[in-house]
């Protein structure tokens, strides 16, 4: 009587499940918010631009900052920047803002291609 009967798809699973974990290794070089200018939920008073940090190098092509009014339209129609001497810095520059709450989208693919996005809002005073 064998102990184990490993079939060859059994193998391969068990394969498929150690590459998965090899990779899930390296997937914390994904690009984490770290801190944000306006912060989540501060009270601003004339921001001239939303500048978030994060953990790893951005892609520009494929990150983007956007904002949206409490009406949930933009409220800018100008587009967001990676920083060109430190590309973990991305920023959306401003126009004058009314006061009211304001939602920030932020979509960040990191270099090795992984993406992470996320929202916070922050008041206008
Ligand atoms: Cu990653």
């Amino acid at each position: 009587m064998k102990l184990f009967d490993f079939s060859s798809s059994t193998l391969r699973a068990l394969m498929s499940g150690a590459v998965a974990l090899a990779m899930s290794s390296t997937a914390f070089a994904h690009a984490h918010l770290i801190s944000s200018v306006p912060a989540a939920n501060a009270d601003a008073v004339g921001p001239a631009d939303v500048t978030i940090h994060f953990t790893e190098p951005l892609e520009p092509a494929f990150s983007r900052i956007t904002l949206a009014g409490a009406s949930g339209k933009p409220a800018t129609t100008s587009t967001s920047t990676v920083d060109s001497s430190d590309a973990r810095v991305m920023r959306l520059a401003l126009p004058q803002l009314t006061s009211g709450r304001y939602a920030v989208h932020w979509v960040a693919v990191a270099t090795d291609g992984h993406r992470t996005q996320g929202d916070f809002a922050f008041n206008v005073k």
